[in-house]
């Protein structure tokens, strides 16, 4: 039987979020970590750990089929696969940063500049963009000390909390690229893959739209029943059960993570009582 072969990133930043996110969408296997392949024992599925700068190449030469990657290696790899699915996770963005003490007003700074970065090909699309004539040193890896040791004038770097630029003495200045985890595939699966991976897209999308929701369950007057209805948004008929209590019942419901505490905070007001919030596990719209 053919199998859908999944490159993740063997250690890294990825790859606990990536697993995390496969055994959500129910596959079994173990092995992660130490191991090349992996085998799924309850799905028609391979995986194969690998470095995450290998994955957009492995998947488009169909080596592994599908993959998890960063938007910014994808971008800066500029192989020929389809992005399927944003996943979430992974998130950061690549941006411009230059040592604390420079006065800086805007890109044309780094005219005539040197950027240190691992990013060359996306950090030139954005000085050829904004029509900047700087250096490009490419680095591998200790960006943020370039500037301190007196390789470049600035960086081009992901950056996530920020404290990494902090320690290096270095402020951000522009920020270039929001990244995220996404899912991409070959460009040319047959159809028993593509049907594999539409089933494999089919819980992910499961498994994600349920961590934007949260099911909620309160006491209510039922005579206020009517403004609740006008708090939680997006609500088509909850669930209303008349409790033991005359004149109460229990309202169940659906509401949004974004949405979770002003939407407590108008429940309490209403007159809501013994408010439960539980998380879902799965959801399929
Ligand atoms: O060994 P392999 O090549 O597979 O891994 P790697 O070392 O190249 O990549 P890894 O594991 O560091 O990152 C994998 C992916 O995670 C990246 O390609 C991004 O898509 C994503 N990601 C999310 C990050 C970060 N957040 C991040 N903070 N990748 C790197 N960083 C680094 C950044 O390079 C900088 O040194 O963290 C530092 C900045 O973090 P803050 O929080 O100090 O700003
Ligand atoms: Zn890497």
């Amino acid at each position: 039987m053919e199998k859908l072969k999944i490159a993740i990133q063997k250690s890294g930043r990825l790859s606990e979020d990536s697993i995390a996110l496969l055994k959500q969408c129910g596959m079994s296997f173990s092995g992660a970590g130490n191991k090349l392949i992996a085998a799924v024992s309850n799905f028609p599925m391979e995986i194969l750990f690998l470095r995450d700068d290998d994955i957009p190449q492995y998947v488009q030469d169909g080596v592994a089929d599908i993959g998890i990657v960063g938007e910014n290696i994808l971008l800066e790899t500029n192989k020929k696969v389809n992005t399927t699915e944003s996943l979430g996770f992974g998130k950061c963005r690549l941006a411009l940063a230059v040592p604390r003490g420079e006065e800086y007003e805007n890109i044309s700074y780094f005219n005539g500049k040197k950027i240190a970065t691992s990013y060359p090909r996306i950090l030139k699309s954005y000085l050829d963009q904004n029509k900047i004539a700087a250096t490009i040193e490419e680095i591998s890896g200790s960006v943020e000390i370039a500037p301190g040791i007196g390789l470049a004038n600035g960086v081009f770097d992901i950056v996530s909390s920020g404290s990494t630029l902090l320690m290096n003495g270095l402020k951000e200045v522009e920020s270039v690229l929001q990244s995220q985890a996404v899912l991409i595939s070959n460009k040319d699966l047959d159809t028993v893959k593509q049907n594999l991976l539409n089933q494999l897209l089919f819980r992910i999308r499961a498994v994600n739209n349920a961590k934007n929701f949260k099911y909620i369950l309160l006491n209510i007057p039922t005579a206020k029943i009517e403004a609740v209805k006008n708090v939680i948004p997006g609500m088509k008929s909850p669930t209303i059960l008349p409790l033991a209590m005359e004149g109460w019942s229990s309202l169940h419901s659906v509401i949004s993570e974004e949405d979770f505490w002003s939407v407590i905070d108008q429940l309490k007001t209403i007159g809501a009582e013994g408010i439960l919030v539980v998380p879902i596990e799965k959801m399929v719209l």
